[in-house]
């Protein structure tokens, strides 16, 4: 069956709503419509946090808000991190070594789609709109891995402390958004930490005439993504303009962005941020690009209700029953379930049925990727007459 033919057979559902901003994600989909910065002088707000838990509580307060409306007004902060430098440098290299294997051998990694843990291979992941699958390869280094890549000899104990690291730093920066959301009590708690931490590896072939996008225009699936410097540039962000612009990492600082589940906790307050990967053929760099990634989640059983002083923030000029109908929307479903749409979305995860319809009911399969309406189009609805 023909990809376009079974898009035309399915009923798309009707209230792509809320702050996801479906036009849009279409929009840059459709791609070149939308300009890249050539403003070489701007860039992402920076953050030197280290010494936040130390300052008197109005200079705290202060910095903490700075960090949190930077986060809400650009969507991608720098924080300074120079004591990671060192392990991001050797995690790039490990990365190159584990991504120099053969096909064969890094598909004795592959997790199947039974979990995420692992070796995804090329052509497996569609951004929620995207036309193609992203062209990269990637491996998922989790909390629990199930087994570990023989190759590099090292790669197990490094990624363990890496992952540790980049959580620790992850987990500090959660709490001042917690905090900043008017969360103190939750930022305090145990709940940060009980969430899940994983570490992406990723490789971007080097690019071929006419196919420069390495990762489609997503938001991330999680709430806090940390993203130390790539081997090469490539990563732009969607201003709030409606341009493209790239984002360079400073030496020593590491970007922070925001996922989907804060859109939901925060009831649209702070909206996340499009991004993308496109590779520039540059003929003095005919290496692959390589990127090593954390994705901080709050637990699965986390319940997506939005913060009181968001929602209060958000409904402040409806009317109550306006109000009431916009924060409706949110809170009916876990970190979990919201994951598994997406991830159902994206052609990475293969639900059962039941699991499908559970998923669908819930509203979180929206924008399912071509060959996910191919692969379900029995549950999908009948082609319209
Ligand atoms: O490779 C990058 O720089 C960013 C990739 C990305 O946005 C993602 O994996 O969600
Ligand atoms: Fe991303």
């Amino acid at each position: 069956m023909q990809p376009a033919a079974a898009k035309d057979r399915v009923q798309v559902p009707g209230t792509v709503t809320e702050f996801r901003n479906a036009e849009l994600i279409a929009k840059v989909a459709d791609a070149k419509t939308i300009s890249v910065s050539t403003d070489t002088t701007r860039t992402i707000p920076c953050f030197d946090l280290r010494n936040v838990d130390q300052l008197p509580p109005i200079e705290k307060t202060k910095l903490i808000t700075e960090f949190g409306n930077a986060l809400r007004d650009v969507g991608f902060v720098a924080v300074y991190a120079p004591e990671l430098a060192a392990k991001i440098k050797q995690a790039l290299e490990i990365t190159e070594q584990y991504f120099g294997q053969s096909e064969e051998d890094l598909m004795k990694d592959w997790h199947n789609n039974k979990g995420q843990s692992g070796y995804s291979p090329k052509g497996l992941e569609t951004a929620a709109g995207a036309k193609k699958p992203d062209n990269k390869k990637t491996f998922f280094v989790t909390e629990n891995m199930p087994s570990w890549p023989n190759y590099p000899q090292n790669f197990k104990p490094f990624m363990q402390d890496y992952l540790q690291s980049l959580g620790k730093l992850s987990n500090q920066l959660m709490r001042y958004l917690l905090t900043y959301l008017g969360e103190e009590e939750l930022a305090n708690s145990n709940v940060i930490e009980k969430g899940d931490r994983r570490v992406r590896l990723a490789m971007y072939p080097i690019p071929q005439p006419g196919d420069a996008v390495g990762a489609a225009a997503h938001f991330d699936l999680n709430s806090l993504t940390v993203l130390p410097k790539p081997s090469r540039p490539g990563l732009q962000l969607l201003t709030k303009e409606g341009e493209w612009l790239p984002v360079v990492v400073p030496d020593e600082y590491v970007i922070i962005n925001l996922g989907d589940i804060m859109n939901k906790l925060t009831a649209g307050y702070i909206k996340g941020t499009l991004h993308q990967v496109v590779l520039e053929n540059d003929p003095n760099n005919q290496k692959p690009r390589f990127a090593t990634i954390l994705f901080a989640s709050l637990p699965d059983d986390f319940k997506l209700t939005p913060f009181q002083k968001c929602a209060e923030l958000m409904t402040k000029n409806m009317t109550p029953s306006d109000a009431g109908q916009y924060l409706s929307q949110f809170g009916n479903e876990t970190v979990l379930d919201n994951l598994l749409g997406r991830l159902t979305e994206m052609g990475s995860f293969d639900p059962s049925d039941e699991e499908f319809i559970r998923l669908r009911k819930l509203g979180l399969i929206k924008e399912p990727s071509e060959a996910v309406q191919t692969k379900y189009a029995h549950l999908l609805g009948p082609a319209p007459k």
